[in-house]
């Protein structure tokens, strides 16, 4: 029955939805799908879990609202990095340092904008904080990507590029690590990510079309081929691609899918693209221990 938590906060003006809608991309918050009508607009951002809880006795020196990271040093790095960029070395003032609670767990606080307090925190108790499952992180900080991307159905790709970029460079990847092969369809997109992750030089490649079914001939039959051949050049060469080639309907359905109302596609193939990097590290890792 009960399908979630949502908690509000009133941004007096634009400028301060604006700051808190960046500040919390930043943190690698997933988008939600937000709102925009007559009398008011909504940035939503999405956590894997909500939790409501009432406490009776000792409260914690927290902000009302708590943030539960896998990594609170990563966490710090990219609310350090976004004070930063947002005023320079004053602004970090606004960060407290990561401090011990007394629920065996880590926490620093942050003030992105004056009122909007918030403590992100991870276990260290080592029962607690042990990984139930071996998780990639968000930050793209030192990774090297591709962008394939098709200039058939360019109204959408190029929104689909945006996200795709936008992800990268909201997760600490840097402009001059991200390399943009146009490629004419999406016909021809499994072939140029392949001859690329064959090259070993990144560390991902994202992989961006559209086709329509309305107005594309033997629909099915190259979207079978661009899946396969996707799927195919990410297992055989061992480099992730995020796999970011709409296949809709009408092009109605494709720019929701682009950024509209649905999400864009570009940004979940990107995040995807990082986290699986994350992921593929920590396996070596464990592996080593
Ligand atoms: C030919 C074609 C058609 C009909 N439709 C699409 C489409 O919807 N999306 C897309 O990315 N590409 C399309 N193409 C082009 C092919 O992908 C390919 O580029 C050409 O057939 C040249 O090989």
């Amino acid at each position: 029955m009960i399908k979630g938590i949502s908690i509000l906060r009133r941004a007096e003006d634009k400028a301060v939805y604006d700051r808190l809608s960046s500040f919390f991309a930043s943190m690698g918050f997933a988008p939600g799908a937000g709102w925009k009508d007559s009398v008011s607009s909504g940035a939503s951002f999405l956590a894997p879990l909500g939790n409501l809880e009432f406490v009776n006795g000792t409260f914690p020196s927290v902000a009302d609202l708590m943030v539960e990271v896998t990594s609170l040093d990563q966490a710090y790095q990219a609310a350090e990095r976004w004070l930063r960029a947002d005023g320079g070395e004053a602004a970090t003032k606004k960060l407290s340092e990561p401090t011990d609670t007394d629920w065996k767990a880590r926490a620093f606080t942050v003030e992105p904008e004056p009122g909007f307090a918030f403590t992100f925190w991870a276990w260290t108790d080592p029962l607690k904080g042990k990984l139930v499952a071996l998780e990639g992180d968000l930050s793209a900080e030192g990774m090297k990507f591709a962008i394939v991307v098709a200039r058939w159905n360019a109204v959408i790709t190029d929104r689909l590029l945006e996200g795709a970029l936008d992800a990268m460079l909201r997760s600490g990847a840097k402009r001059q690590d991200i390399q943009v092969v146009r490629v004419p369809g999406a016909w021809e997109v499994p072939a140029a990510a392949r001859t690329i992750a064959e090259q070993k030089k990144v560390d991902a490649i994202v992989t961006l079309g559209c086709l329509i079914r309305g107005e594309t001939a033997h629909y099915e039959a190259i979207y079978n081929e661009v899946s396969r051949g996707i799927g195919q050049s990410q297992q055989e060469t061992g480099i992730p691609h995020g796999f970011g080639v709409l296949t809709c309907e009408t092009l109605e359905q494709a720019l929701n899918r682009a950024g509209i109302k649905a999400g864009n596609k570009g940004f979940e193939a990107a995040a995807a693209a990082i986290e699986m990097v994350s992921m593929k590290r920590k396996i070596a890792e464990s592996g080593k221990a």
